[in-house]
């Protein structure tokens, strides 16, 4: 790390906070308008999520085929991968590629963590500080911090005193851990649990398994990449790549549903869920029908057919009613892509315990205490618990203005973003898959891609008519936020205590915060707000406005 106590401010046309697929892409595609960009990192390697998240079982439950980068076609040619679904190993080293590829490096700065950001309005620049002390000054600042990277371990008293090892699955040891012969304890059961749990059971000596709600989860049937499919992939790749932004979520590759799964009988619709859940894949389940996400009660026909074969996995029938979920519609909480998810249940070394008729009360020196006083003992926990989704990583950076505004202060209630890009009273600060963008609900990388370049886009568009400031009006943020909301309402998303709503945080504001209108549906807008002059944005030239 350099010494920057001694050194003068480093001056930047844009500061870019975070080195994981969405800082790297913005490096590349700012350094082409001829900007003088630089990420800050606080890992030791650039991948961001794929560099934290290194539990067992790792993997994008997106197809391979699809979650990368498109904006090189020769990239997406050249890569080969060699299975369906890419590990947390195969994207990382992908990522690092990309690094290399591009000549990426040289504009990341590594071990260095962004603890503040403040906007000077006279300067027209945000100064930004890192955790060694580094300043620095420039006119954008690119918040690609992540949505689900900050980890959160829940309050647990006593975990302090507790004599075996514990981890949480986006913290994951780099070396990895071996878990043979020890007694194991998992919490949670979001993807990160569904993923890990059937690795850690054939490892350990025995697994408790910690379950608060239970998820649904489909077969992801993972396997080796057929040749044949990469070879028509890649034949068409850059159609697919069009046809798939013209999808709610930005995955290609699944016929648009035709009709409501209402107006089918039982038979037939059984025939058809049957049909994805071997086909593998949850966009492909929820394309079953038009209505599953708007619908309850097509969605309970949808919710039934997993719980059904919930039952008929899981031997042991209390334990299967305890796996079955019945307390939010099927894909209102992400939905999970497993391998032998429910089948781990059947292992004698393997228990479930439902730790919401009965909460944890408290991490032990040997293990675990429930509410009602019945103890476990482990030789090492796993935190499967989730993250501080969607506002974690900018809350827990100072972001402010000279004018006073505070982030922290402005997003008290939830976050207020204009088009999940920008915040009204926060000038020339972009965010990339924030609140209130349909990131999360897609194939992130597309996502990624369609932000960068729409900032891109903006700030080469303020260079040409000699501007150097964009900010949202206070209306259209609170218009955006409203449309947000409103467009959530219309869906069943709501009916789910989700990450999506802050709800795993105790304390979190209750707020919708991503965009579930669909990607298709977001870009057209994000691209006609562009075209009209960048409606809902004051767009302006700071020195004209200082003399
Ligand atoms: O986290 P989660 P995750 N006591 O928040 C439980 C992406 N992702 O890391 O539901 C007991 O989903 C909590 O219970 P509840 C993906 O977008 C993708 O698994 O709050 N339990 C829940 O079961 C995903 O959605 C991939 O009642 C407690 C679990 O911990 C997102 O990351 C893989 C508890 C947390 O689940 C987050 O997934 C992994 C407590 N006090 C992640 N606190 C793929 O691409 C929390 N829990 C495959």
């Amino acid at each position: 790390m350099p010494d920057a106590s001694q050194s003068l401010p480093r001056q930047l046309d844009v500061v870019i906070v975070g080195g994981g697929l969405a800082g790297l892409y913005a490096i590349h595609r700012l350094r082409k308008l001829g900007l003088r960009v630089r990420a800050y990192e606080a890992g030791s390697g650039v991948g961001g999520t794929w560099f934290w998240n290194r539990y067992p079982g790792a993997r994008c439950d997106v197809e391979s085929l699809e979650y990368s980068y498109s904006f090189d076609e020769q990239l997406q040619q050249d890569w080969k991968w060699p299975e369906r679904y890419g590990t947390q190993p195969e994207i990382l080293k992908y990522i690092n590629h990309v690094a290399d590829r591009f000549d990426l490096r040289r504009d990341v700065q590594l071990n260095t963590r962004i603890e503040s950001a403040v906007f000077d309005g006279k300067a027209n620049e945000w100064v930004v500080r890192t955790d060694g002390g580094e300043e620095i000054h420039a006119r954008y600042c690119v918040m690609a911090a992540g949505n689900l990277s900050t980890p959160r371990v829940p309050d647990f008293k006593g975990l302090k005193d507790f004599k075996g090892k514990w981890y949480h699955s986006g913290l994951w040891p780099h070396e990895g851990v071996d878990f043979s012969g020890l007694r194991v304890g998992v919490i949670g059961t979001g993807s990160s649990g569904v993923q890990m749990i059937p690795i850690i059971a054939q490892q350990a000596r025995h697994l408790t398994v910690f379950q608060r709600t239970a998820n649904f989860s489909l077969p992801a049937r993972n396997t080796p990449m057929p040749e044949e499919k990469e070879r028509r992939h890649k034949a068409e790749y850059p159609a697919r790549r069009a046809a798939a932004m013209e999808t709610p979520f930005a995955i290609g590759g699944h016929p648009k549903p035709t009709s409501s799964a209402l107006a089918v009988d039982k038979v037939e619709r059984d025939a058809a869920y049957e049909a994805k859940w071997q086909e593998g894949g949850s966009i492909s389940y929820l394309y079953a029908y038009t209505d599953l996400l708007v619908n309850k009660e097509s969605n309970d026909t949808a919710a039934e057919f997993v719980r059904n074969k919930i039952r008929a996995t899981v031997k042991d029938p209390k334990t299967a009613e305890l796996l079955a979920p019945k307390d939010h519609p099927i894909g209102t909480k992400r939905l999970c892509l497993d391998t032998n998810y429910y089948e781990t249940y059947n292992r004698p070394n393997v228990a479930l315990v439902d730790v919401r008729s009965d909460p944890i009360d408290s991490i032990t020196a040997t293990g675990l205490q429930l509410g009602s006083g019945t103890a476990f003992e482990l030789d090492a926990i796993v935190f499967a618990t989730g993250f501080d989704a969607m506002t974690g990583a900018l809350n827990e950076i100072d972001v402010r203005t000279s004018d006073g505004a505070v982030l922290r202060d402005h997003w008290m209630g939830g976050p207020l973003t204009y088009l999940g890009l920008m915040v009204a009273g926060f000038p020339n600060m972009f965010i990339v898959t924030g609140p209130g963008s349909p990131g999360v609900k897609t194939q992130m990388i597309a996502s990624i891609e369609q932000h960068v370049d729409w900032i891109a886009d903006a700030i080469e568009h303020l260079g040409k008519h000699q501007l150097d400031r964009i900010e949202p009006t206070p209306g259209a943020e609170t218009d955006w936020v409203h449309h947000v909301n409103q467009v959530a309402d219309s869906t069943l998303y709501p009916l789910a205590n989700s990450w999506y709503m802050g709800a795993n945080i105790p304390g979190k504001p209750r707020v919708f915060m991503p965009y579930v209108g669909g990607f298709d549906r977001y870009k057209k807008h994000c691209d006609a707000v562009a075209a009209q002059g960048y409606r809902g944005f004051t767009l302006s030239r700071h020195e004209t406005v200082a003399a």
